[in-house]
């Protein structure tokens, strides 16, 4: 299989990457943390689907070395992102594949942090509805722990699954990502279903905040947006509108720039 050469020359050559996208604060716009978001920069062909590049991963296994490659990476650049602003109030989101939660995980990312002098409250975890309903209890013993190490744990993707409300009071949830699909049909549709997508996120967020989780919407795109979902009293937004994701060197100049 093609992409799976690809993977595998991928990680013997150093070809993946943590590109970042801000997550602003929607009451002023300001950034409060980056998503790492994988790439794979193959040399000739570019950048590949990383959709795409995770399935096979996770269908051959070797989800779990790309992950951990994507972790070393996102805390490195979250230690460079440090010193530029010169204050530690920005967290670090990272992706975390059902394969991921190992025995081994707590103590490899305490390893990273230490190296990098990062504290684990910077960092959050984030998850899908998958890696709780593989209800394994290995895999919740290693939430625990990492929930229990400081990190704070985000549920992805929030809405779109078969039981996103169960799992609220079972697992330490601190964040709560509305998906995209709602942001989008805020303002797209007819009347109808913008009306009921104002209160189905309304729903949410009081819900959430309910749980003491804080809200991100994902996917904003237009300043319509934008305004609607911070009148809707969601805490944090990222989508292209603020920034898409991008290499640690393009963060790196965009926020020179700004300061
Ligand atoms: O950034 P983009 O939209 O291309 O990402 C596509 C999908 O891949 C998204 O669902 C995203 O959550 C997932 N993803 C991105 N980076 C990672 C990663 O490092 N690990 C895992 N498990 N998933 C990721
Ligand atoms: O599943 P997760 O929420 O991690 O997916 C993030 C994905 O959404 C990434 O592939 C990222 O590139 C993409 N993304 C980020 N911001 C936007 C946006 O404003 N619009 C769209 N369509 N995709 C976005
Ligand atoms: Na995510």
């Amino acid at each position: 299989h093609e992409m799976e050469q690809n993977i595998e020359a991928g990680l013997k050559e150093d070809w993946f990457e943590a590109y970042l996208q801000p997550i602003v604060s929607l009451a002023d716009g300001r950034i409060a943390g980056f998503e790492a978001l994988m790439r794979l920069n193959h040399p000739e062909k570019g950048i590949l689907p990383p959709a795409k590049i995770i399935g096979i991963a996770e269908e051959t296994g070797t989800i779990a070395r790309i992950g951990e490659r994507v972790l070393e990476k996102a805390i490195g650049h979250l230690a460079r992102l440090t010193r530029l602003e010169g204050t530690e109030t920005t967290y670090l989101a990272v992706n975390f594949s059902p394969l991921q939660f190992e025995e081994t995980l707590p103590h490899k990312l305490a390893a990273l942090l230490l190296k990098h002098h990062i504290s684990p409250a910077r960092i959050v975890i984030e998850i899908t509805e998958a890696v709780l309903m593989l209800d394994n209890p290995d895999v919740h013993a290693v939430l625990k722990q990492l929930s229990e190490f400081g990190c704070r744990i985000a549920l992805d993707d929030f809405g779109t699954g078969y039981s996103s409300l169960s799992y609220l009071n079972r697992f330490p949830v601190d964040i709560v990502k509305v998906d995209q699909s709602f942001t989008r049909s805020l303002t797209t549709g007819t009347a109808d279903i913008r009306r009921k997508s104002r209160m189905l996120i309304k729903g949410i967020r009081t819900i959430s905040h309910q749980m003491g989780c804080t809200v991100v919407a994902e996917g904003i795109e237009t300043k319509e947006q934008w305004e609607l979902l911070r009148k809707l009293g969601l805490d944090f937004g990222q989508g292209y509108l603020f920034s898409r994701p991008m290499p640690i060197e393009n963060m790196l100049l965009m926020l020179e720039m700004e300061s």
